[in-house]
């Protein structure tokens, strides 16, 4: 028993788990099971009915699913978590179990394209008024929120261009007119943002990103009150999309949060070096990173993040054209969606990632044709900084060449 607070890399690595309970296995164990015995029938009916603690069916729960959930939940300060098939999963499980028809949800500007396209094609067809508000502003959400809304969503950095919400500000406008407010916080992960801490009453994840970060698995994970995510379990995920995580994903999950601290430490410091040296590279029209003094959220970035994370996005003077002849000549740099892996990625949003956007959306919605997308893996610094100065159009090696 450790009579002091755990850290966050200690109870990413410990929390939840004890060697001696389990044979001394210093590696939790992986439960490949569908279903569990029930002792008796008595036993199993009780379970059922909610009067009894116990596993079922692994479409509900699971021991090994059982300790990730707690491993995010106290990662997000939260009382409780819930591990589900994929971030699209903990998204939709989340919004079907809150909304019904003729609620309202407001949804800032800027979401990632599969996100906006679910919001806007799919709770919008099952009788749910879909409202984009700028909640860059939260003073807007005052404006726009009504009795009818039930829900404030929004990410924060937001998927591609950055954008920051003050969440503790929105929270409390939302609040005080009794609609939840979900985060969804894949780009800063809790090790730099823990939502839940300034207000938030669900924060959810792609954790095939950063909290996977070997790029190997498709996961999503949420964290909230212990009464929301049962509500989230039985309903959302259980029943209306049945999008539950694998055992054997959860594992990887466990394994990725083990080093989730030391990679953000590098993805970060990474890109605070690599934004500096965009800003300063000639053929470069602007740089979208939290940690530059030339964000235009910088203050709101400083208050809610404890570092500015590993993505960055940034437009040349060519725009689209220029932008797609960088990334074809990049060497070591990866052509590939998905972000927070150990490799540094590079897309195009307009093209991939957002292309459920329509233009005319993509316009309305801050994301521009010429925007070029950047996850700064955890390769060396130089040979990133090698390979962007040789696809970089009028680089110094280039131009000096
Ligand atoms: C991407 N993003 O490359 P999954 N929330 C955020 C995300 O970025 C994503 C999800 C939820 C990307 C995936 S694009 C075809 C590849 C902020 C995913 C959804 O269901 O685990 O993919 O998470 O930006």
């Amino acid at each position: 028993m450790r009579n002091r607070p755990d850290s966050f890399s200690t109870l990413a690595i410990h929390h939840g788990y004890d060697p001696m309970e389990n044979e001394g296995a210093l590696t939790p164990p992986l439960h490949l099971t569908s279903t569990f015995a029930f002792e008796t029938a008595e036993a199993g009916g009780a379970m059922f009915a909610g009067e009894q603690a116990g596993h079922i069916y692994s479409r509900i729960s699971n021991p090994t699913c059982d300790l990730l959930e707690q491993r995010i939940a106290v990662l997000e300060g939260a009382e409780a978590g819930l591990a589900l098939a994929s971030g699209m999963g903990a998204i939709t499980a989340t919004m079907w179990t809150l909304l019904a028809p003729g609620d309202e949800v407001i949804l800032d500007k800027t979401l990632y394209g599969c996100t906006f396209s679910f919001m806007r094609h799919g709770l919008a067809k099952f009788g749910v008024t879909v409202t984009h508000v700028d909640l860059t502003v939260p003073e807007n959400l005052t404006a726009a929120i009504s009795a009818k809304t039930k829900v404030v969503y929004f990410e924060t950095p937001a998927n591609p261009n950055m954008r920051l919400v003050d969440i503790q500000a929105v929270s409390a406008i939302a609040h005080a007119n009794g609609a939840y407010v979900v985060v969804d916080n894949t780009y800063a992960t809790p090790y730099l943002t823990q939502p839940i801490k300034h207000g938030a009453d669900i924060v959810l994840h792609s954790a095939t990103k950063y909290l996977g970060g070997h790029g190997d698995v498709v996961a999503g994970l949420l964290a909230g009150s212990a009464e929301l995510v049962s509500e989230i379990r039985l309903y959302g995920m259980k029943d209306m999309t049945g999008a539950v995580m694998a055992p054997f994903n959860a594992m990887l999950i466990l394994r990725g949060l083990k080093t989730l601290a030391l990679r953000m430490d590098r993805h970060c410091s990474s890109a605070a070096t690599i934004a500096d040296y965009l800003e300063q590279s000639g053929g470069v029209r602007k740089v979208w990173y939290p940690g530059l003094a030339s964000f235009e959220q910088h203050d709101v970035a400083q208050r809610q993040m404890s570092k500015f994370g590993g993505m960055i996005a940034f437009e040349l003077d060519g725009g689209l054209e220029a932008g797609r002849a960088m990334m074809n000549r990049t060497q070591m740099i990866t052509r590939a969606v998905s972000l927070g892996d150990a490799e540094t990625l590079v897309q195009h949003p307009a093209s991939m990632t957002h292309s459920t956007y329509t233009p005319e959306e993509r316009a309305l919605h801050g994301i521009s044709d010429g925007l070029v997308r950047l996850s700064i893996g955890l390769e060396g610094i130089d040979d990133i900084i090698h390979d962007l100065e040789q696809a970089l159009p009028k680089s110094p090696i280039r131009s000096a060449a």
